[in-house]
């Protein structure tokens, strides 16, 4: 016993100072719910607090990977170390492809000060998983200056990102067609930053444009003193990007001025604690040897001898 303490101990330290081995094999522990990782996952949190933690997300093949790689390929200038969580899209929606991102992301793959993880997407509930906020919190711990996390902006996503991370970016592309339109509508009010990329397409300009007539026409060209960016990035050949990263700064330099950044960090904790409580709850009662049978309950619901509400709360009741 003593033996698997120390050696807990002594991966937490290694995951402390950057060991890439040591996050990856933290992070798949975290992943099979390995015995003993809720009280490393709970130390590492409790060591963390001080990555920018970065939200990118946007419409299915937008250029988010792409992106991605130019925006950390900058932040590696200006001496950031970067930890990224790319959410791997297993919804029909995306085309996104962990490969083409692999042979993208190439080089990134051998810089020390980097290091990039694919996890699947969603829990039962929809949205980030457990897992994927608790591996931020791992390269949080692990001393990374920037924490990316790539998501696809369709449904549940865009508006769990943003209560994961400090700072989000949406990212789109011209010529997506009309379907874009919606997407921009659902996703126009989290964007603390808007990037239209593949500025290198003739339309481009125009997507600029109708993004900013969305915004003014639905007043949030500005919020709380901070006046939202449309910026315009080749991601394929790096240009916009370091406006980018300067946007990035600001943004964060105006979270801490204003004090906003006390207000977003307690939405990040409320809604963690928020999402862990309805897991455990459906968890336990899931499990039949905690509480009272679920399948019973289901059929009483179905059979209608009994009110869904009414059998919600025993079973809750029953499974503490
Ligand atoms: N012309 C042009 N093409 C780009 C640019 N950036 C990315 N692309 C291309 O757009 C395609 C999609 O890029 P990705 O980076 O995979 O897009 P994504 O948003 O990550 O896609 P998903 O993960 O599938 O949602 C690729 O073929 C890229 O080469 C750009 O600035 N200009
Ligand atoms: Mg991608």
């Amino acid at each position: 016993v003593t033996r698997s303490v120390d050696s807990a101990q002594s991966l937490i330290e290694r995951v402390r100072a950057g060991h890439v081995p040591s996050i990856a094999r933290m992070i798949s522990r975290i992943e099979s719910g390995s015995d003993g990782v809720v009280e490393q996952v709970a130390e590492l949190y409790r060591l963390g607090g001080d990555a920018r933690i970065v939200g990118i997300t946007g419409p299915p093949g937008a250029g988010k990977s792409t992106l991605l790689t130019s925006l950390v390929r900058e932040l590696r200038a200006r001496n950031k170390t970067v930890g990224i969580i790319a959410i791997d899209p297993s919804s029909p929606f995306s085309g996104g492809s962990i490969l083409g991102d692999r042979i993208r992301m190439g080089e990134l793959y051998h810089d020390p000060d980097v290091y990039i993880r694919s996890m699947a997407t969603r829990g039962a509930l929809g949205g980030l998983t457990r897992a994927t906020t608790d591996a931020v919190a791992v390269l949080d711990a692990a001393g990374k200056d920037v924490v990316l996390v790539e998501t696809v902006g369709v449904g549940q996503d865009e508006v769990d990102i943003v209560r994961a991370c400090h700072t989000t970016v949406v990212v789109s592309a011209p010529g997506m067609g009309d379907d874009v339109q919606a997407v921009k509508a659902g996703i126009l009010e989290i964007a603390d930053i808007h990037v239209v990329n593949k500025a290198d397409r003739p339309d481009a300009n125009r997507t600029i444009r109708e993004l900013k007539t969305m915004l003014k026409d639905a007043g949030e060209l500005s919020t709380g003193g901070w006046k939202i960016p449309v910026l315009a990035t080749v991601a394929e050949d790096g240009k916009g990007v370091d406006e980018l990263v300067d946007a990035l700064e600001r943004h964060y330099d105006h979270l801490v001025a204003s004090g906003e950044m006390e207000e977003r960090e307690r939405t990040m904790a409320a809604h963690r604690l928020k999402t862990i409580i309805q897991n455990v709850a459906l968890d336990r009662i899931e499990d039949p040897s905690i509480g009272p049978d679920f399948d019973d309950a289901v059929e009483d619901v179905r059979l209608r001898k009994r009110a869904p509400f009414t059998v919600a709360l025993d079973l809750l009741e029953g499974s503490v």
